[in-house]
Order: structure tokens, then sequence, then C-alpha cells
């Protein structure tokens, strides 16, 4: 049964079970229970103590997501945390599972709370844009103190079971399920056996000083201007300690409507709720994966070394092959390099590390992966390599394995095509720090079977990975959108702009660095490879420029070089600005007849986002990604897109696609080819829709 309380009295307590599967979110339907519920027993004269437990996985992860930013129906959470707070009643929470947010507050808002061993709890409203505005920025700090109330909020991150006690957060770490201790000790409460906490003794162990100490250190470290929610959380503490009760939860109250309301906010929200809806592919629901336990990698570089070790911690066993002895040998150290660090950070015990070493194997030669499950190819990115491997794979893999080229931008069609078995073949495209970047594009061919997709599927989520599904073109998803990026910044850059000032703009508008800062870092001559590549058949009739090959040309090769964009004096990690650039560009702008031009940072802004989104247009339209949130999703997690700003789809939904389309047109009239707006945004527009009705 969905959204129900349901209420089971006895022996003078009543105990209330939430229930609301997956993870019994707060919507209206289980509030308006739940108050049911508590009137129920409030009324009773035989009941004298409250339980309220959850059934299924866990406690309330929190309020419904979905609700934000709708008007949310009656009881709100905080009328219903209110009624609970106020029960004359003694409540006990029987902790389990996730306790987050709006569902901290509800356990907050009881007298007792008690978690059993594995519990989770924290407030990662600050994720989603908010805060808790159910009495949270309140209530936790009279809790535990102001400065570890902050933490939590300002963090996010939730707390195990066994530190929350430490803190006083939960009252209890109780074996043997939550529910059960918490009737043991309504018993013994009855019974005069037990005292229950007073609320009232958390106000008079408030200390002025301190409190008012935390709100200032913690304003004092306050990050992204641009994000106004921490802000505002602080605000609200020191409401807590200097206003009276009642209005301290009506500023709170306030904080959270204005918040709530903000464009950041259905950002946050929107990139959490496309996480979610990346994993549903419709046509695998009744797909079986195959299933993966033994995993060959083929290149053991920094991506090779990088997946395996996912894999490892994963619990595959992984084959590593490289070329030779030495190339291997730098591979498996590798592997052993990534341990050692997480070892030292304490993310690995010395023991598991001991296991997923001994998971490990390496091999020269592409015949040991005749017993792989998978083999993920993530060797030197290049065609013909890649068509050799799997034409050896095929000639060595078992029946039945999936096999996978971790390419970036290479037709997947044609690879697949050097075996006999396109069907087994998919692109798994990682990207680097592969223990740092959650994205995995899955690359689908014309022939990949539907359960090798449904096999990537379920290994990206068991390693950790959110998966998207992606068509095959020129860079799939990403880095096609990367590329009219790019080339949105090269026009600016021939038309006047600095590569500086387009840095400053996109860092401005919230990417953690520019375009030509990243090239630096990336090394310039991985696209200048690919430009090359793809010269023969490029359009001569299309804008191209050339500042980049020119920057190859004379050694610039990025960061590596001490040189590229910007000057690295000693290698150093930051690059300078460097005059030598700007003559190079000012003699490529002479060659071609160029003046430069006066180009505003709202400029730059406003064309590379009508780029990236154009772009993003005409891949839904090729049926290249499936949805807008899928695009949105893969620009967030691996390309630095402003997590609060959505992603380019979300971004031009609320930058209004009728002025956006505008702005195309006007551009095309420049360069026709780069610049025309995909035929959707008319669609859209002449139907009053946005990006985001095309999500569900
Ligand atoms: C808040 O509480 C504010 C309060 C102030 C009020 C005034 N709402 O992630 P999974 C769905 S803010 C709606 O795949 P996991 C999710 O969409 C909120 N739906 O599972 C998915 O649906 P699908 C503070 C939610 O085991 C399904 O549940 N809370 C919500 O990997 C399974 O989710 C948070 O920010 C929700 N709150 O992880 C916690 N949560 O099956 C957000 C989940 O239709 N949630 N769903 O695709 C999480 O972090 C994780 O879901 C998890 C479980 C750790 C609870």
């Amino acid at each position: 049964m969905t959204e129900e309380a349901g209420i089971a009295i006895g022996d003078g307590i009543a105990t209330i079970t939430l229930d609301n599967p997956p993870v019994n979110a707060l919507g209206a339907g289980l509030r308006g229970a739940l108050m049911t519920a508590l009137g129920a027993a409030l009324h009773d004269p035989g009941v004298q103590v409250i339980v309220l437990t959850a059934a299924g996985r866990t406690w309330p992860a929190g309020a419904d997501i979905r609700e934000f930013g709708r008007s949310p129906g009656a009881p709100s959470l905080p009328e219903l945390c209110q009624a609970v707070a106020g029960s004359a009643k003694p409540v006990i929470a029987a902790l389990h599972g996730m306790v987050l947010g709006g569902g901290l507050e509800l356990a907050l808002a009881a007298r007792v709370r008690l978690a059993e061993p594995g519990t989770e709890l924290g407030l990662p409203e600050v994720t989603l844009g908010i805060l808790p505005g159910a009495g949270g920025t309140q209530r936790l700090p009279r809790l535990i103190g102001a400065k570890r109330a902050l933490g939590l909020m300002l963090s996010g991150l939730p707390i195990g079971a066994a530190r929350a006690e430490e803190l006083g957060l939960v009252d209890a770490v109780t074996e043997g399920g939550s529910a059960a201790a918490a009737e043991r000790l309504a018993r013994a409460y009855l019974a005069g056996e037990a005292e229950l906490p007073e609320v009232e003794e958390q106000r008079r162990r408030v200390d002025p000083r301190a409190w008012l100490l935390a709100v200032a250190a913690a304003r004092s470290g306050l990050g992204d201007p641009q994000l106004p929610a921490p802000g505002r959380i602080i605000d609200c503490v020191e409401a807590a300690l200097l206003l009276p009760e009642d209005e301290g939860f009506a500023f709170e109250r306030a904080a959270f409507e204005d918040l709530v309301a903000t464009s950041e906010a259905a950002a946050l929200r929107h990139a959490f709720l496309a996480e979610r809806r990346a994993a549903k592919q419709p046509d695998l629901a009744h797909v079986k994966p195959r299933e993966i336990h033994n995993v060959g990698v083929v290149g053991g570089g920094l991506m090779g070394a990088g997946i395996a070790t996912a894999l490892l911690g994963a619990g595959c066993s992984v084959t590593l092959v490289e070329r030779d002895g030495e190339a291997l040998a730098a591979g498996l150290a590798r592997v052993a390099t990534h341990h050692e660090r997480a070892v030292a950070k304490g993310r690995l015990s010395p023991e598991a590390r001991e296991a997923e070493w001994a998971r490990l194997a390496g091999a020269t030669g592409l015949a040991a992966l005749a017993g792989s499950d998978l083999v993920i190819e993530a060797a030197y990115e290049d065609e013909a390599v890649k068509a050799g491997i799997f034409a050896e794979l095929d000639r060595v893999a078992r029946p039945g394995a999936i096999l996978a080229t971790n390419t970036s931008y290479l037709d997947v069609n044609r690879i697949a095509a050097a075996t006999a078995r396109p069907g087994d073949v998919i692109g798994l495209h990682f990207f680097l720090p592969v223990q740092a970047m959650r994205l995995v594009e899955v690359v689908v061919g014309a022939e990949t079977a539907p359960d090798v997709i449904a096999s990537a599927f379920a290994l990206a989520r068991r390693i950790g990975k959110v998966a998207v599904r992606a068509g095959v073109c020129d860079g799939f998803i990403g880095n096609r959108i990367l590329t009219a990026y790019r080339t949105a910044a090269d026009f600016l850059l021939e038309d006047g702009a600095s590569p500086y000032e387009i840095d400053r703009a996109m860092v401005a508008w919230g990417f953690p660095a520019g375009p030509y800062q990243v090239l630096d870092m990336a090394g310039l001559d991985i696209s200048w490879a690919r430009r090359r590549r793809l010269a023969a058949t490029r359009d001569p009739a299309r804008r191209y420029v050339a500042i980049g090959d020119r920057l190859c040309e004379a050694g610039r090769l990025g960061r590596k070089a001490g040189k590229g964009y910007y000057l690295y004096p000693e290698r150093a990690w930051q690059g300078v600005e460097d005059p030598d650039v700007l003559a190079l560009i000012a003699a490529e702008r002479e060659a071609r007849g160029i003046v430069a031009r006066e180009v505003t940072a709202a400029e730059i802004q406003d064309r590379v986002l009508a780029a990236m989104a154009n772009e993003g247009a005409r891949i839904l339209e090729e049926g290249i990604a499936a949805r807008p949130s899928d695009i949105d999703l893969v620009m967030l997690l691996g390309y630095g897109f402003p997590r609060w700003r959505g992603g380019p789809m979300l971004a031009a939904d609320q930058a209004g696609l009728l002025a956006l389309r505008k702005r195309l047109v006007d551009y095309a009239r420049e360069e026709e080819a780069f610049w025309r707006p995909a035929a959707l945004w008319e669609e859209l527009i002449k139907n009053g829709r946005k990006f985001a009705d095309l999500n569900d």
C-alpha cells in the first residue's frame, strides 16, 4: 500500500508506521495520512506514548522533491513537524536507513530518537539550493550546538548513527531493530522504569556566545556568492538564537519560500531528477543483463588503470593487458597508486586492498582475455588501432562476451564492424580521472543487443557511475556539445575577444575553468590531432579558426609544454597571460582581414550557451540523446557545467526559447552552417513548450 500511515494501538502505545515506497518521501499523501494517524493517537484516551516508525528500506529520506516549485498540499511539512513537536503525548522516532532532509526534521520534532546501526542522518537541502524549512534550522542547533548544526547543514553530507549519537542527534543506537527498541522504551517509560529527555533542557544548554561565534565563522567561510542557500541557512541559525521561537520558525519558513522559488534551486532539483531519469530505459524494462565477473581492460594508461581500479572496487576480477612488460608494469603501478591513495584517505582498508589486488592480473597479449565476460578497450584514440584490437578480440573472446570501447569520438559501428559480432559491441565512454568522474556515456551502436545495453547500465550502477545513453556520432553527446562550445569561443577569439576574457566570462558564469584553461590542461595536441583527422572531410565553406593550430605549430601544446594559451613558468599549475599569444591572434586576424571588435562578457556567455543548446537540440532531433535532461546530465557530470544552472537545455528553457532562437537567427547571418537554429526550437515555441517538457 502506498502513502499510508498505519496505526496499531496496544498497551497504551500507538505505533504509527509510515509507508510510501521506495524511500518514504514525505509527499502530501503521506503527510495527510500521518496527521490523521497522529490525531487518532492523540484523541484515543488509551494511548499514552506514540512510536513513529517507517516500513521498507528507510525512514523518510526527505520531503518529496517533485512537489517543490508547486503548491504543496495540506498539511505542510512544517505544520506536521509542529504537530509532532507539540504533541501532548511523547513521540519516539524509530529510525533506520537514510534519515534525510524533511525526514530528519520530522525526527527532530520527536521527543526521542532511536537509530539502528547503519542508519545515516543528514540535511542535504543545501545541495538542492534550499534549506531545512520544517524547523530544522531552529531545532538542530538547540540540540547539538550551532557549530555542528551549521557543519551538517552547510556540507549537506550525512553522518553515521554512531557519530549522530556522539553529537546528541540521536538518543541511542540500538541493536535488534529501532522499532522494537522504541516499543521497549515506551513500555519501560509507562512502567516508570525509564525517563524520556525533556525538550526544555536543550534550551537551557544553549551558550549564546559560542552560538554567535559559530555563526560569524560560518559567514566568513561562505564560498560561491552565486548560491544563496548557505547564507540563508546561517541567517536562520542566527535567528534561532535571537528571535522568539515562533518568529524563528516564521523566519526560516520565509527564507525557504524565497529559496525554493529561485532558478538555482529549480536547476539543482532538475539535476537530481535527471540523474534518476537517465537510468530509465523503457525498451530495456524486461531485458536481463548479462552476468559480469571477469573483466579484461586493454590499455593500462590513466584511463585503463582508472577503469580497472573502479571495477576491482566493485568486486570484479580484472585482467589488465598492455602491449609489453614495461607498459604493463606501469599500468599495474597506476592501479597500486590509486589503491595507496584510497588507503591513505581511509576510503579503503588495507585488507580490502589486498583482496582487490588479489583479483587483479596482468598480461601482454589479448589471448589472456579468453575467459572475460566483458572487455573494455582503453587504447590509443585511433580508429585503425581500435579496429585491430577488436578484430583480435573477436578471435579470442568467448561467445557472449561484451566488447566495449572507451572511445570518446570514434564511430562505434565501424569498430563493431571489425568483429563478426557487432551485437556484442558497445561504447563505454569514461571520463578522467575515473575515480572522481561519475559519468559514463553508454554509446549504443546500430546493432548493439538490448541485453548488452542493459548490462552496461547495470555495470555503471555497480561501480557507482551514472550511465547516460547516447547514439553514434562524432563525439556522442558530451564531446559534440564541447566542440560547439569551443567553436563559438573560437569565433569570438578571432572576432576580438582575448582567450583570457573568454575564460573569465565563463568562470564568472559558473564554470570551474574557461575553455582555454581546459585546453591547456588537457594538452592542445589532442584536439589538434582530431582536427587534422577531420581536415579531409571538413566543408571548406565553413568558418574555420586556425588559432589553435598556430599555437600547436609554435610548440605551445599547453601546460605540459610550459606554454599554450597561457604561460606556465616552472610548469606552474595556474597560467599567466601571455602577450605573445595576443600577438599571434592579432596576426591571424590580420591574415584573415578581420578587424577586432569589442566583445563583452555577456555576449560571450550568451553565444556559448546558444551554441551548446542548439547543438543539444540537433542531438535530440537526430536521436543521439533520448531526452534533454540526459544532455544536461552529461554536461553537468562530465564537463564542469555549473550544477546550479542545470545544464544547457535547462539553461535555455530558463533564458527563454523565443529569445534564444532569435539570437541564433541573428548569429546565423554571420555563419549560417554553425548557427542555424535546429527545427526543434520552432516546434517547441509554436506549441508553447520547453525542452523540459520532452523529458518524461
Ligand atoms: C527536503 O527534505 C526539504 C525539506 C524542507 C521542507 C519544507 N523525493 O536515488 P535512488 C526517488 S529536501 C522524491 O535511485 P538510492 C528517486 O527519484 C530532500 N523522490 O535510490 C527514485 O525514484 P524512481 C532531502 C525521491 O537507493 C527512487 O526514490 N532529501 C526522493 O540510490 C529511488 O532513489 C534528499 O535530498 C525525494 N526526496 O538512494 C534525499 N528521494 O525509482 C534525496 C528519492 O522513480 N534522495 N526519491 O527513479 C537520495 O539521496 C537517494 O534517493 C537515497 C536513496 C540516498 C535516499
